[in-house]
């Protein structure tokens, strides 16, 4: 359950994010924007309501833990890490230059706060599973969030820590799939169908919760569900939009990685504004 004020903060926070995606998206040249804001709302509900963190003790061994699995979308998740004070909004303009602790992928060893290097696609949620498994054998509360996108589900790997993950009745592991439906290269179901996924996941023996992965009570609602599963792992299948709040880039293949000039930054803000 969220408040009506904790609402509104979510979706300031939100759409402050998405300003800061925007201009780091031109500073840097380019970026995986559509998927950076897909997964948007689902990252702001796990670090401004759900998770257990604190960007003044960054490895608190009993932090909870997140994976972006789909690392490419960095240009959604450095911009989050920022806003909620692992580091400076201004460090955000050195996204991918030389010697900036943020290329186009995350690297753990260089970014505060963050748990996991990922980009290598199917290599994210086999780490996530590896830390929730850990926290089960240190005997440790801490729980583990994963963003995978639908796309990236064709990686074998992803459906091995599946399997191993339900094996270990890791509860304390919950998943989102990113459903914006595109990739890089065009629709996930017309390059290679991923349906009937909810049953996919079930047979892997994991609960299983659809939402609209835009909707903050929707995504509260589902969190709160998984926290309360016993025995198994939970994935919660988000149906998204890829470039979520700018007109332009919704569900647009092209929009997958895109470069930003004035006329587009300026017609994004204003979008962004209106959502
Ligand atoms: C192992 C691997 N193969 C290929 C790529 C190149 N790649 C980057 S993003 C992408 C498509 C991912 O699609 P999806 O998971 O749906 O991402 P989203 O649409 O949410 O951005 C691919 C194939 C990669 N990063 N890693």
């Amino acid at each position: 359950m969220i408040t009506q004020n904790e609402l509104i903060h979510l979706k300031e926070t939100a759409r402050k994010i998405r300003h800061l995606i925007i201009d780091t998206t031109v500073k840097a040249g380019g970026a995986h924007v559509g998927g950076g804001l897909s997964m948007l709302d689902i990252l702001v509900a796990l670090y401004f309501k759900y998770m257990n963190i604190d960007p003044e003790t960054p490895d608190n061994p009993d932090r909870d833990r997140f994976v972006l699995s789909k690392g490419h979308a960095a240009i959604g998740y450095i911009p989050t890490l920022a806003e909620r004070g692992f580091f400076s909004k201004e460090l955000l303009k050195t996204f991918n230059k030389f010697k900036s602790p943020f290329g186009m992928h995350p690297d753990s060893l260089k970014i505060k706060g963050c748990d996991a290097s990922t980009g290598s696609l199917g290599h994210g949620l086999p780490q996530a599973l590896g830390m929730a498994l850990g926290a089960k054998i240190q005997g440790k509360s801490f729980r583990t969030y994963c963003i995978v996108g639908d796309g990236e589900l064709h990686e074998g790997s992803n459906w091995e820590a599946a399997m191993t993950a339900a094996h270990y009745k890791t509860d304390n592991l919950t998943v989102f799939v990113d459903r914006n439906m595109q990739m890089i290269d065009g629709p996930v179901e017309k390059i290679m169908g991923i349906e009937p996924l909810a049953d996919k996941w079930k047979a892997f023996g994991w609960d299983v919760k659809e939402i609209d992965g835009h909707d903050f009570s929707e995504i509260a609602d589902a969190i709160e569900f998984a926290h309360g599963v016993k025995n198994k792992p939970v994935v919660i299948i988000a149906r998204t939009v890829k470039g979520k709040g700018v007109d332009f880039m919704e569900d647009q293949t092209k929009w997958h990685y895109g470069a930003i000039d004035s006329e587009m930054q300026e017609k994004a803000h204003v979008s962004i504004d209106r959502m």
